[in-house]
């Protein structure tokens, strides 16, 4: 698609999902996929440098130090895609263990340009690897990779816990779609941040220097800039609290103050009680033996789990099996 006409359709469903999900009662909501602007990312890569914010590093050690078994469970010479692949940081060792036997395609997909641009920086120059971006959103990009290969087989990447972000019905509506759009043979390694006592987890979505409750404010921020929006954010206060019932952690924008708010860019405007919040992200953890579960009901077949000692989060390695 043209860049132009992706930006134009981009910014009207931006707008429409803005409207729908803060008319929501008795709870107003943002998409957190919305929490990526240019800023936003930004914030995010600050996140990830937090000695609160354990995740990222977690993710990242289990699988530099595990690549190897990893992939020797795998078939040689396989296309490799990611869903959101961000910098591409944690996929080098992957990379450079698949390469090690045999030429790799790598397909990096991701709505943000800014984000494949520092994946073929940081990733470009592995030898033996050959980067294809793909500019787009996860299932629009995966069924262009599945049209495009031949026989080779794939490994799918969804690390990060981004599956954390669904609800739990939509996530597994999500990975069997994924599933229906890979062949036996192929395997999907997906990445999933563990349940973990709550001094752990709690500051890692409320760190003291503010830089979560930053990247939560920016949303605001960004419908201010993008709709020509006057929320004023300096009336509203991050929130990250445990919700033990569904498992995970969300993050609110409370407003202090009854306001008005007015949303030219998309046709919207509505009040909001003092102390009423709009409920911004969910960070759904796991416990591990829920994993395979899960890959059984989604039409997967588990066949390793790698977790970190440190921080508890785990790589699952999942397959495609012949009907
Ligand atoms: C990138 C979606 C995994 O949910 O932990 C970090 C995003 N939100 N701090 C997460 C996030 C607040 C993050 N994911």
């Amino acid at each position: 698609m043209q860049a132009q006409a992706h930006d134009a359709r981009a910014a009207l469903e931006f707008a429409s999902d803005v409207r729908r999900d803060l008319s929501k009662t008795p709870q107003r909501e943002l998409h957190s996929k919305y929490l990526y602007d240019a800023i936003g990312s930004a914030l995010f890569e600050v996140i990830t440098l937090l000695p609160e914010y354990g995740l990222t590093r977690a993710d990242e050690r289990v699988i530099r130090d595990n690549a190897d078994e990893i992939t020797a469970r795998l078939p040689v010479a396989p296309i490799v895609a990611e869903l959101g692949s961000g910098s591409g940081r944690k996929t080098r060792w992957l990379l450079e263990a698949l390469s090690q036997r045999g030429y790799v395609l790598y397909y990096p997909i991701d709505v943000s340009s800014a984000a494949l641009h520092a994946c073929r920086n940081e990733l470009g120059t592995l030898d033996s690897v050959h980067i294809v971006e793909m500019q787009g959103a996860y299932i629009e990009g995966l069924s262009e990779v599945a049209l495009r290969r031949s026989g080779e087989p794939m490994l799918l990447l969804f690390l990060g816990s981004t599956i954390g972000n669904f609800e739990r019905g939509p996530a597994e509506l999500f990975l069997r779609e994924i599933h229906a759009l890979l062949r036996p043979g192929d395997a999907l390694l997906l990445g999933t941040d563990l349940v973990k006592p709550l001094p752990q987890i709690l500051p890692a979505y409320d760190d003291p220097t503010g830089v979560t409750a930053a990247f939560n404010l920016n949303l605001l921020a960004r419908i201010n800039r993008e709709l020509a929006a006057d929320f004023n954010v300096r009336q509203f206060r991050h929130v990250a609290s445990y919700n033990r019932a569904e498992q995970r952690v969300e993050m609110h924008l409370r407003s202090e103050v009854k306001q008005t708010v007015r949303i030219p860019g998309a046709d919207f405007e509505f009040t909001l009680e003092a102390g009423e919040t709009i409920w911004t992200e969910s960070s759904h953890k796991f416990v591990l033996e829920e994993l395979p579960a899960l890959a059984h009901r989604t039409g997967f077949t588990s066949v390793g789990q790698w977790v970190d000692r440190e921080w508890p989060f785990t790589e699952n390695l999942w397959l495609v099996e012949s009907p």
